[in-house]
């Protein structure tokens, strides 16, 4: 057989290398987000995916981006675990002339010439939509409120509050008693709403940056005797199963979508980059809301 003799085993000449960097694998939303990606850029679709996992940590990140430029891909696409300090490693990738695609998160960098494009959702207006929500369907009346915070430094956590005490400023009702990181994850998200239910007899909502902890949230306040969802509120961001499910058993009070399924986009981008086309910088995804009926409505037909 037609032996190429340039050592590219498997990877056909005309399959895009992409190089993608992924936070991790802390909640439902992560998980989806990566079947997405692996699901899409795959050979019949022109890639040669390489796929890194970094457990939450930037400097695990930054390696594999490095180990991207080491191996010379064609694209480097990866979602910030935090918003800053990126700009050396992304100066290193356009030095060397490898294009980068933001997906998911952003990056705080001033030189908006260090990524190619940026796919993900409005945070600041996800975060506003649920303090919209909960101001006039829960602030006719005086509402203590505790925060779950995303990843301390990472664009979700950041935007989100931002967004939602936007939101609620003009009503005096609302009030935030407390605000702690849970890290995204369920663990996390139980341990602190521990901790919440504790320093206070009075909380009346807890507004989770993401499903999985408020899911935490659940199993720490029926643990402590209360109902969630009546007892206690739970507003959340995300739309996973396991959310849309509390949602519709009552447990949940309103979730905020924010789409994970960012593979299509991110192929699209990718594969206009590479032949030279020029990119959109931002690309938004659209995000639904629900209420509980709406999630009984919309279950049987969630993709994840
Ligand atoms: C948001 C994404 C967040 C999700 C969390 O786009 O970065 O990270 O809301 C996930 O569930 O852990
Ligand atoms: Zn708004």
């Amino acid at each position: 057989s037609a032996n190429t003799g340039d050592g590219a085993e498997g990877n056909g000449d005309d399959l895009i290398t992409i190089g993608f960097a992924q936070v991790g694998a802390e909640s439902g939303w992560r998980t989806a987000n990566t079947k997405s990606i692996q699901d899409t850029l795959t050979t019949e679709n022109g890639f040669d995916l390489k796929f890194s996992d970094a457990q939450q940590k930037q400097e695990n990140q930054i390696q594999a981006i490095r180990s991207y430029i080491a191996q010379n891909v064609d694209v480097i696409a990866f979602s910030p675990v935090v918003e800053s300090g990126w700009d050396a490693v992304l100066q290193d990738a356009k030095d060397a002339g490898i294009p980068v695609i933001l997906t998911d998160r952003a990056v705080d960098s001033e030189d908006d010439s260090l990524y190619v494009s940026f796919i993900g959702s409005d945070f600041v207006e996800e975060g506003h939509r649920v303090g919209e929500w909960v101001s006039e369907n829960l602030g006719t009346e005086s509402i203590n409120v505790v925060e779950l915070q995303g990843t301390t430094g990472s664009a979700p956590a950041i935007d989100r509050k931002e967004g939602f005490e936007d939101a609620i400023a003009g009503n005096s009702n609302v009030t935030v008693i407390d605000s702690q990181t849970g890290n995204f994850t369920r663990a996390e998200g139980k341990t602190v709403m521990e901790g919440f239910l504790q320093a206070h007899d009075d909380i009346d909502v807890v507004f989770a940056h993401n499903d999985d902890m408020g899911l935490g949230a659940i199993e720490a306040i029926e643990a402590a005797g209360k109902k969630p969802g009546v007892d206690i509120k739970i507003v959340t961001i995300d739309g996973v199963k396991d959310g849309m499910t509390a949602l519709a058993d009552g447990k949940f009070n309103y979730i905020v979508e924010c789409n994970p399924l960012l593979g299509p986009d991110l192929a699209e981008i990718a594969k206009k980059v590479v032949a030279g086309e020029s990119v959109e910088k931002r690309i938004v995804t659209h995000d639904d809301a629900f209420d509980q009926e709406g999630a009984k409505a919309a279950l049987p037909n969630r993709q994840y």
